[in-house]
């Protein structure tokens, strides 16, 4: 295992080695992500003095608004992964269809994308992320961001909070990095992360309770009978990097007002979803695992239980 302390670029390169026909395609477009991760983590400690919070007056293709950040941390995803020349596509949390960079003809991955999770949080100095889904491409067009969770060739995220973070995995377990921003460098912090087999905590919006199933409440309310303790953050990056880290369950279930849940499945559910499985847990839409959700649409929602392997399995029992 690498050292506490190995810089993100060399730790993905001696990963690369374990795999003898690897070209190095991957490694070179996880490194475009990280410069991009690396400046949109500066726009976000600059937002409160560069004047840059607020609305940009307009709502997105899912009908909500836009804040300055977003625009600005999609704009900078777009043009650094376009500009590299690894991604023949990109799909974005912002943008109604894909894009399909001039300088990737030749790329050998997709990726989707969520530029700025938790955008509702920026302006309150909460924690916010970027979250990343990366497939090889296939066919060549739209139909290439239907593969299944399962097939990810990379995923992770960043988290932009009292430090940075960057926590990826490539289908070998999970790693996380630590910005230090006196040197510019992602340093390992996090080896080997894993769950634990049980939490002590649950993650929800509770808010949404009346509009919940039966065994839905039944499980949150026997959570609180076992002495169980609630946290959300209502970012869903911040909330699963706890999750990841201390155990325990993070929802996001349908309701009576979102049928489908809230959260997006090629950007948001499924990286996370492969993180999690990675790091020892599980991750379910109550109905099916979900990674092995077929996809028919870009921004198509799902409904999201992911955490602790023995949390997942109880609560299956009360759907
Ligand atoms: P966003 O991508 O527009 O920021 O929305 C997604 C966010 C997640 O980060 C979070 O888990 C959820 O929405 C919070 O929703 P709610 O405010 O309904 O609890
Ligand atoms: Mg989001």
């Amino acid at each position: 295992m690498a050292a506490i302390g190995t810089d993100l670029n060399r730790f993905i390169l001696e990963e690369e080695r374990r795999y003898p026909n690897a070209t190095g395609s991957l490694s070179l477009a996880l490194t475009a992500l990280e410069t991009a991760a690396k400046i949109i983590a500066s726009h976000v400690r600059m937002a409160g003095l560069a004047d840059i919070l607020g609305m940009a007056g307009r709502t997105n293709i899912q009908g909500e608004e836009v804040q300055k950040l977003d625009v600005l941390s999609n704009e900078i995803m777009v043009q650094h992964l376009s500009d590299s020349g690894y991604f023949y596509a990109l799909a974005s949390e912002e943008l109604e269809e894909p894009v399909f960079p001039e300088k990737g003809k030749d790329g050998k991955y997709i990726i989707a994308f969520d530029p700025l999770d938790g955008s509702s949080n920026i302006d309150v100095n909460v924690n916010i992320g970027t979250i990343f889904s990366i497939h090889r491409k296939t066919h060549g067009g739209v139909e290439d961001f239907f593969q299944q969770g399962d097939r990810q060739v990379a995923a992770g995220y960043i988290v932009y909070g009292s430090s940075t973070m960057l926590v990826y995995s490539t289908g070998a377990g999970v790693n996380g990095f630590t910005l230090d921003p006196s040197v510019g460098l992602f340093l390992l912090s996090h080896p080997g992360m894993r769950l634990p087999e049980r939490g002590k905590t649950y993650s929800l919006n509770e808010s949404n309770y009346p509009g919940w199933e039966e065994g839905l409440r039944r499980y949150v309310d026997h959570l609180k009978e076992e002495g169980y303790t609630s946290r959300y953050i209502g970012s869903m990056v911040a909330d699963v990097h706890r999750t990841l880290i201390k155990g325990g369950i993070f929802c996001y279930p349908s309701d009576h007002k979102n049928r489908e849940g809230k959260l997006r499945l090629l950007y948001e559910a499924s990286p996370m979803a492969f993180l999690v499985e990675q790091a020892g847990g599980m991750a379910t839409t109550g109905k099916e695992e979900i990674l092995k959700v077929r996809p028919k649409a870009l921004h198509q929602r799902v409904p999201v239980f992911l955490g602790s392997r023995r949390e997942i399995e109880e609560l299956l029992r009360f759907l």
